[in-house]
């Protein structure tokens, strides 16, 4: 462990010599870390940020792009050759074609580099040429930061909280009926083993399906190109005393190979590199999901955001060596659901689960911020007369139909305690509101010259995590 570190910290020193020496050479460069669990929004987000800052005519709560300093942005080959690329001309494609589509499921890393030219502003601006800034784009999956909280647990702890969440959520009823005929203290049986991380894996999906978004493993879910693997192959199990090859023993090693091979190396080799970063988070999906969903949304997010607490761990402390993530940015998105008569009640709910996961972290000194937004527009707001007077509604091509359809999610309440309060008291249901989602096709675009796709506030968030360095 010692030798590891005084290891580490050399190879440190070594990086930050040369980053010193380098730096005056080499453009700036800004890592944006987009995350969030899977369907919040992230491939959506990255085309659209990226779209619009290449044709920055909807951009103008970005100061550099309503003052002119971006003289222009483009692509350029990314930095790091063994990450997939995130594929953007084919997701903008999608979502600008004729019949527009949204992206299929993205389930891995990727990352994007734009660079933009831009004039220093300020005394001489006019007389210095304009420099060059990289925002080198990654998309990862919000379930991998879920796996930290793996790194200060023993099998044993994980098994009982684990299990302990299997027994009121979707199909955890059968992996526990399942569990029951086990014998944790029996020889390993590689069928056996399969046959329980299947179940188990089969309830952390079900439930992922459900709204819930504490199920750890994380890659349980998005294996990659680990599935099947033996660090794959483990589920919970009720106390064990861990006698040599029985199948308690084989699952407590493959839990911590799982800690040591997938994910240590994913917080080493990018998570610690960021500067920036973009939480995105389905809130109003989870307040249709019902009070359990919203609860663990917010033990989820507070997990989340506790990854960029460097001092969270001693792996954390030494990998970020006083090194920060500078921003983070809270986004509760698909705001375009919603007239914006209500996106104030969003936000407040945003900034209230923001806020319960920075009361428990302090971030060293990050800022950070809670906004609603939409990445992509695909509705228009109007509103129609109803029996209680006039509703304020959303209208839009629904995805199943293609029919255009008016619709409103339900009154969100002013005060964000009156949902996160009885969420946290375990209320099963909400008391005197339904919520509903509707799942709208992109809308048909017909962009202007110079303008990117439409969307609501992506140039506040885009101020937020980047203006400072235009
Ligand atoms: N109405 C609306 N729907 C969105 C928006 N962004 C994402 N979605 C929906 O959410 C789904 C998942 O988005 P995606 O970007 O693929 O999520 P990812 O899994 O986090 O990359 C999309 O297929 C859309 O249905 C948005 O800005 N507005
Ligand atoms: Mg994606």
């Amino acid at each position: 462990m010692l030798i590891a570190s005084i290891a580490d910290q050399i190879v440190r020193g070594v990086d930050a010599v040369t980053d010193t020496l380098s730096a005056p050479f080499s453009d700036p460069v800004i890592r944006l870390g987009v995350t969030g669990v899977s369907r919040a929004g992230k491939t959506v987000f990255i085309t659209s940020l990226v779209a619009n800052l290449m044709d920055r005519g909807r951009m103008p709560q970005l100061v550099a792009a309503r003052d002119g300093s971006i003289r222009t942005a483009y692509l350029q080959p990314q930095p790091d050759d063994t990450l997939p690329r995130f594929n953007y001309e084919t997701y903008l494609g999608l979502l600008t074609a004729p019949e527009p589509a949204w992206p299929e499921g993205t389930r891995q890393i990727s990352e994007l580099r734009l660079s933009l030219k831009v004039q220093p502003r300020g005394l001489l601006s006019g007389f210095a040429s304009p420099r060059t800034v990289h925002l080198d784009i990654v998309d990862y999956p919000g379930e991998w930061l879920l796996d930290l909280g793996l790194l200060d647990l023993s099998y044993a702890q994980w098994s009982a909280a684990a299990l302990a969440r299997a027994k009121d959520r979707p199909k955890g009823g059968a992996f526990l009926a399942q569990l029951a005929g086990v014998d944790p203290e029996a020889d390993l049986d590689e069928t056996q083993a399969r046959a329980l991380a299947e179940s188990f894996t089969a309830h952390l999906n079900a439930s992922r399906e459900a709204g819930y978004s504490d199920c750890t493993p994380g890659r349980f879910l998005l294996p990659g190109d680990l599935a099947g693997s033996p660090v794959l192959t483990f589920a919970p199990l009720p106390t064990i005393t861990g006698a040599k090859h029985t199948l308690g023993r084989e699952f407590a090693r493959r839990f911590e190979s799982y800690k040591r091979h997938v994910v240590k190396p994913f917080f080493r080799d990018h998570f610690a590199k960021i500067d920036r970063q973009v939480v995105l988070v389905d809130v109003l999906g989870a307040i249709h999901a019902g009070p359990r969903a919203v609860e663990d949304l917010r033990v989820a997010m507070a997990a989340i955001l506790g990854a960029f607490r460097p001092g969270r761990n001693a792996f954390l402390a030494r990998l970020f060596q006083g090194r920060r993530v500078e921003k983070i940015l809270f986004a509760a998105t698909k705001a375009d659901h919603l007239h914006h008569a209500q996106h104030g009640q969003l936000t407040a709910i945003a900034e209230a689960l923001l806020r319960d996961a920075k009361d428990r972290a302090d971030f060293a000194g990050a800022t950070t911020a809670a906004m609603s937004i939409a990445a992509l527009r695909a509705t228009v707001e109007d509103t129609v007369t109803h029996r209680d007077g006039p509703l304020e509604v959303v209208r839009g091509r629904l995805l199943e139909t293609g029919k255009q359809a008016a619709f409103y999610p339900g009154k969100l309440p002013g005060d964000p305690a009156h949902l996160l309060g009885p969420a946290r008291a375990g209320a099963q249901a909400w008391l005197d509101a339904d919520y509903a989602v509707m799942n709208f096709a992109p809308a048909r675009l017909d962009l202007r010259p110079g303008d990117g796709p439409p969307h609501i506030r992506l140039d506040k968030a885009a101020q937020f995590l980047i203006g400072d360095r235009l």
